[in-house]
């Protein structure tokens, strides 16, 4: 399940994780070959879905395209969607030999829409590329694993010939009451108009009304609902909102006396966030965040991490004390985002524009654009997600790199006016002044005073971002230390959890005693496999800043935490 609750109750849905035909096409020659007709099946291996393909040894370093097969039934003739929730990168669906849909982006998921199927089974085939270049989002010199492959379930649902396409909620609150406005979209795919019966909820609160869509169009819809005495979603108590969508109604003149019926489940949670000075308000109160960077990634599971995982991750993170996630560098899995809205968590959720600049900020714009709006959709209702990142360290000092920036900005403003902006940045690190942080509603700072160099410290860093820039709160979204697991030194040398946890006691109670820091995200929660490019400046092929290892044993960095954060030992 790729969320923690169920998102459908009327439709028949069949999610296809198991394992899936898979040959790897080195020589790119799978789609002349037309594999999506005639796939090499006596050829292929079997792998599972979802999980990144390095899970299988022999294909642990394959970069390339690659070609997965599989099966699936349908009881009854009709009208499916088929939802990928992450393909690492680009992807090309094919269903019965057609072309289905395609995808670039691996963070962020797609639908294609199969109209009027026959009963019984139906083959899917993908084309999965996770080849990385300059101007691909990411791009292929980022300081992380380049995983591939189907990692994120897919999953086919039904749907009846006037379906809900989509639901995305907005609220105003005023005090104890909220007023909600749901926009929600019918399709009707069949030739004549429907009116079907439409009722949404959130909560105990319903409206119903009909609603009209001409045959083989779509109808947008906004309904809206009052709430009194409504639960803010907060970090000690965070509250959290059903969602329902319900869409009735009679078949057309062929079918007469059946009835139709599709839903759509989610959740909201009523809360504000806003700035003022140098404080971020959650709810009119300013919290200071205290958190930690995580890239999805782990030894065994690659970016395809199960349940078990993701919530083992945020109980040791609550556990040191910590309310805030950053999502480094891209959208997460959205069952993640769930267990944090679950349990207050606070979370600022990034698309990877990383390290861009003007050399390559015109090929890679559109597709940060695109991901940066299907990152949006797909999020919107999380109250965990307090706050948009547009990029991470983009040379934006230059002016095409701010102006991408203001692109970005502009495009979110359009989208969700209920968060809080970004853009994570190492200009003033460089020696450079950061041109986006204009865009920004809060300035996120990331520099590694200590690590990578000894030439400056924190504290004259912060003064000078302070006088730098208009007021604004400062998160210091990056710093820390690389710690080899094991090594404790007397003489606390670098690549020593020794060093790497004196660091970090050091940095935060600097960034506690400033009234200008809002709060930060240590560099980073585990250890992570690196970019098999970098492997010479990473021991052991890793990004060793974790303060727990790959497999999640604490560091001393970690206990550290625990004792300044007055976490659970
Ligand atoms: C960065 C970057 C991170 C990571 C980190 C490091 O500045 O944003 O993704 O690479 O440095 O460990 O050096």
């Amino acid at each position: 399940m790729h969320r923690t609750f169920e998102t459908t109750t009327e439709r028949r849905r069949q999610t296809l994780d198991g394992p899936w035909e898979f040959v790897t096409d080195p020589d790119d020659e799978g789609r002349e070959a037309g594999y999506h007709e005639d796939f090499p099946s006596e050829a292929a291996d079997r792998i599972a879905v979802p999980s990144s393909w390095e899970a299988r040894t022999e294909h642990a370093d394959y970069v390339g395209p690659a070609w997965y097969r599989r099966t699936f039934g349908l009881r009854d003739a009709g009208s499916v969607l088929v939802t990928f929730h992450g393909v690492a990168r680009e992807a090309t669906v094919y269903l019965d030999g057609e072309e289905l849909t395609s995808h670039v982006g691996g963070y962020t998921p797609f639908t294609g829409l199969a109209r009027d199927l026959d009963a019984g089974e139906h083959e899917l085939v993908v084309r999965a590329d996770n080849t990385h270049t300059e101007t691909t989002v990411p791009h292929d010199d980022v300081d992380w694993f380049p995983h591939g492959g189907i990692y994120r379930e897919v999953v086919v649902e039904a749907v009846p010939d006037v379906f809900l396409r989509d639901l995305a909620l907005e609220y105003e609150l005023s005090g104890d009451a909220a007023t909600v406005d749901a926009e929600v979209t019918l399709n009707n795919l069949g030739p004549r108009p429907a009116e079907p019966e439409l009722a949404v909820s959130v909560g105990e609160a319903t409206v119903a009304e009909s609603v009209g869509v001409d045959g083989m169009d779509a109808q947008t819809t906004t309904v809206t609902l009052e709430i009194d005495d409504v639960d803010r979603w907060t970090l000690d108590d965070p509250t959290l909102y059903d969602v329902e969508a319900e869409l009735r109604g009679a078949q057309s003149e062929d079918r007469e006396g059946e009835t139709f019926a599709d839903d759509l489940r989610d959740r909201i949670g009523f809360r504000e966030v806003a700035v003022d000075g140098r404080d971020i308000l959650l709810n009119g109160e300013p919290v200071s965040l205290a958190g930690v960077n995580r890239h999805e990634d782990h030894p065994d599971w690659g970016a395809a991490q199960p349940l078990r995982i993701q919530q083992q991750d945020l109980d040791i993170i609550q556990r040191a004390g910590c309310n805030t996630i950053r999502c480094s560098h891209y959208p997460n899995h959205p069952r993640f985002l769930d267990l944090c809205d679950e349990e207050g968590i606070l979370v600022i959720e990034e698309i990877p524009l990383w390290q861009v600049d003007e050399s390559t900020v015109t090929g890679c714009e559109q597709v940060g654009q695109q991901t940066l709006v299907e990152m949006v959709e797909r999020d919107r209702h999380h109250p965990s997600i307090f706050a948009w990142s547009l990029s991470n360290e983009c040379a934006n000092e230059q002016r095409t790199v701010a102006d991408a920036t203001s692109q970005l900005r502009e495009i979110v403003d359009g989208l969700d006016d209920s968060r809080l902006v970004t853009v994570a940045s190492n200009a003033d690190w460089e020696g450079e002044t950061d041109r986006a942080f204009q865009y920004c509603d809060f300035l996120c700072v990331n520099a590694y005073w200590g690590w990578y160099r000894d030439d400056g410290d924190w504290s004259e860093h912060l003064d000078r971002i302070e006088d730098s820039y208009d007021e604004k709160p400062i998160v210091v979204s990056e710093f820390g230390a690389g710690a080899v697991p094991g090594e404790r030194t007397h003489a606390g040398r670098k690549w020593s959890e020794t060093y790497q946890a004196e660091l970090l006691a050091d940095c935060v109670e600097l960034f506690r005693e400033r009234d200008g820091v809002a709060g930060f995200t240590v560099w980073q929660f585990c250890d992570t496999l690196g970019n098999p490019d970098h492997a010479m400046t990473r021991p052991r092929s890793r990004n060793n800043k974790g303060i727990v290892t790959e497999y999640r044993r604490p560091k001393d960095a970690y206990w550290t935490l625990v004792d300044l954060l007055d976490g659970r030992r």
